[in-house]
């Protein structure tokens, strides 16, 4: 009998084993060097008035469509450059360049997150000019990106309504350190069973805090209000 919850099954419930001290303690010292590493990139930010911002999203949710659109649409507008994050391949950043922004991509290997220093090493080959606007659209997954600050001023998380309402209740660290969601894929709802009032209230349970936005990327639904936000952020840089 499964000894948690005394169904009949003996494997129903199999828990990792618990974690020696020293794998904990290098994974505090990982986090904490990344950590400074952060702030390193964040005052360089700072310094130049980069607004830089993490989307993240599970592999799909449209990261790189809305940077796409995002370039076309703000054409004449901030300079807009983008770090593109995937295990492999240069797809992403050959869409972003083909958008008319400058794009570099990190390959991470069999890493599931891009990390600080891979983001120090990246600004020093991009150079995002004075004033612009950097996306980092980091590895498709939406659990490690939350544990890893790149310096950042603001993760922004892309959902999309084909992944399932109860996405922020399932991955809580993520959805709690972004200060915007973008509900991508919109247009798609009269076609999928997904409930846009139980995501907001799933979201609102996690992080009361975050912003929601609906948006498709490929119809251009609430697009204004995204750049709406984008060029708020661009004032609070520009004091
Ligand atoms: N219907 C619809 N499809 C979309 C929308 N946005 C993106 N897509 C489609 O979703 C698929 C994935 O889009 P991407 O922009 O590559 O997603 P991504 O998040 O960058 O993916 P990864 O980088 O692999 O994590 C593509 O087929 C897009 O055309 C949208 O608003 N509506
Ligand atoms: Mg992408």
């Amino acid at each position: 009998m499964c000894a948690v919850c005394g169904c009949s099954e003996t494997k129903h419930h199999v828990f990792a084993p618990a974690r020696d001290a020293r794998m904990i303690k290098l994974e505090v010292d990982v986090l904490a060097h990344n950590d400074r590493l952060a702030a390193k990139n964040r005052a360089a930010f700072a310094r130049d008035r980069v607004l830089a911002l993490n989307l993240v999203s599970s592999p799909g949710s449209g990261k790189t469509t809305l940077i796409e659109r995002t370039i076309r649409d703000l054409t004449g507008g901030p300079e807009i450059a983008v770090i593109e994050g995937d295990q492999a391949t240069e797809l992403d950043a050959e869409r972003i360049r083909a958008a008319g922004a400058r794009a570099l991509q990190i390959n991470t290997g069999t890493a599931c997150h891009l990390d600080a220093k891979m983001i120090e090493g990246a600004l020093r080959e991009l150079a995002p000019a004075p004033g612009s606007v950097l996306f980092v659209e980091n590895v498709g997954n939406l659990v490690c990106p939350a544990l890893f600050d790149l310096g950042e001023r603001a993760k922004v998380v892309v959902a999309s309504v084909t992944e399932g309402e109860e996405k922020p209740l399932k991955y809580p660290h993520m959805f709690k350190a972004a200060e915007l969601v973008l509900l991508n894929k919109i247009d798609l709802l009269p076609y999928v069973a997904f409930d846009p009032a139980a995501f907001a209230t799933h979201l609102a349970r996690v992080h009361s805090g975050a912003r929601l936005v609906a948006v498709s990327a490929t119809r251009g639904d609430g697009m204004r209000e995204w750049y709406e936000w984008l060029r708020d952020r661009l004032d609070e840089l520009r004091g």
